[in-house]
């Protein structure tokens, strides 16, 4: 009897120190170190070593050079991460709805709001093992950016690089579509591999694309989704105080969208002061580009996910 106290004290003791010791979750960006869709997730990890001192800590391992891209949600599915800066697109083939989060522009004050993080949340929960923590860039659209003058809004003839996000619209556009990771579009443009690529308005100066950039393609459209995933086991693992730390973290995070306005500013003229000129057909022609991406985006995910698909869309993406 005496042993058996003496046993459930000792474990009762252990249980108590290890609740209150500090976590350390190891992280991984997809984007490369320092560059703009890292930018805000680095903050993040600076924010949470500095207000979970003690509770909770994050090990910033990098970006590529640590890890390929389009393995980053795998490796947070399989919990070789616990936490990872990543967009949907780079795990389609794990969760085929996953882009759809660019179709989504709301803030993310309203999509907390409205039952749309929730339900994609869920998502997450069951197709990937992750916690949604928060997503990114709601407010920062994406372009084509081309090598060569178009006379008309129509691909045909010409090899765009492509992610899920830019696939549909440059096929429905009469594009051929070459997916590669960020890191292969200067090599693949140099090269002329491709005649242009898809990217957000913001970043095309971090890994020197602008040297081989002479236009960006009008209309703006869709919405970028970077969302940071927590492994589901690693989540459920955390006190109320760790995942409080994070919880606390990840709204913060949200709220720097409202820097995206002035930054996307400033990134158009600095474009423009590097020579790269906007190719844009008039308000015609970009009423029909949006119509033609929004409806070939919506159809593509419909057709992987018959049944989730018109829930997302339901659900006011647009
Ligand atoms: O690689 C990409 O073009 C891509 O899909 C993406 C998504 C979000 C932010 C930046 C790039």
């Amino acid at each position: 009897m005496k042993k058996v106290i003496l046993c459930a004290m000792l474990l009762g003791l252990f249980g108590a120190s290890a609740g209150a010791e500090e976590v350390t979750l190891r992280a991984v960006s997809a984007f490369a170190e320092g560059t703009q869709f890292s930018k805000n997730f680095e903050r993040f990890v600076e924010k949470v070593n500095a207000d979970g001192k003690g509770v909770i800590k994050i090990n910033y391992i990098g970006g590529p050079r640590a890890m390929p891209p389009f393995e980053v949600g795998n490796a947070v599915r399989t919990h070789v991460v616990d936490i990872a800066n990543v967009t949907g697109a780079f795990f389609t083939n794990l969760m085929p709805e996953a882009d759809a989060g660019k179709l989504f522009s709301k803030s993310m004050q309203m999509q907390r709001k409205d039952g749309t993080w929730d339900y994609i949340n869920q998502l997450h929960n069951q197709k990937l093992n992750a916690w949604y923590l928060a997503r990114q860039f709601h407010n920062v659209p994406f372009h084509i950016y081309l090598t060569k003058k178009l006379d008309k809004l129509d691909l045909t003839g010409l090899k765009i690089r492509v992610t899920p996000v830019y696939k549909d619209v440059v096929e429905a556009l009469g594009g051929t579509a070459v997916t590669t990771a960020p890191g292969e579009v200067y090599t693949a443009l140099e090269r002329g591999v491709v005649d242009g690529y898809g990217w957000p308005v913001l970043g095309i100066f971090d890994l020197g694309w602008d040297k081989v950039t002479k236009y960006r393609l009008e209309p703006p459209f869709y919405s970028v989704e970077v969302g940071v995933l927590v492994n589901l086991d690693a989540w459920k693992g955390l006190t109320d105080a760790q995942r409080k730390v994070l919880n606390d973290a990840a709204l913060w995070l949200e709220g720097l969208d409202e820097e995206n306005v002035a930054v996307i500013k400033a990134e158009i003229d600095r474009q423009s002061k590097a020579g790269i000129q906007s190719l844009d057909f008039g308000a015609a022609e970009d009423k029909r580009f949006l119509a033609v991406a929004n409806d070939a985006a919506w159809q593509s995910v419909i057709k992987r996910s018959p049944e989730i698909g018109p829930k997302l869309r339901q659900l006011g993406g647009n």
